[in-house]
């Protein structure tokens, strides 16, 4: 920012630009074992859908192998990849979950 304190006789005013930050998308894979009905709790759980919504996500994964559960920034975005996870590893269903760069 030049306040004109060294006497130039231009004055710039600049607004102080905060940064957007960078979006992930969730990503859900298909796979052959994980039941539709894990999947679909799965987005209501952790993605807040309702159950029309999740249905209709969990399907279209189904039907061309993987789909978008949400867009987040990155920390919410990892930590949703994470809880899905555990929650699949810990009812021994293959169900994988990945982040991609917007
Ligand atoms: N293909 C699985 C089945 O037929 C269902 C499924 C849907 C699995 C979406 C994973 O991300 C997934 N039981």
């Amino acid at each position: 920012r030049n306040g004109d304190g060294g006497q130039t006789g231009v004055v710039i005013k600049t607004r102080p630009r905060t940064r957007k930050p960078s979006m992930y998308k969730v990503l859900m894979l298909n796979d052959d074992y994980t039941p539709m009905e894990f999947v679909i709790q799965v987005l209501e759980q952790f993605f807040s859908k309702n159950r029309e919504e999740a249905t209709r996500i969990m399907l279209s994964v189904h039907t061309r192998g993987v789909g978008i559960c949400g867009v987040y920034t990155y920390e919410v975005a990892e930590t949703k990849v994470t809880q899905v996870m555990d929650l699949a590893r810990q009812n021994q269903h293959p169900l994988q979950c990945t982040i991609e760069k917007e």
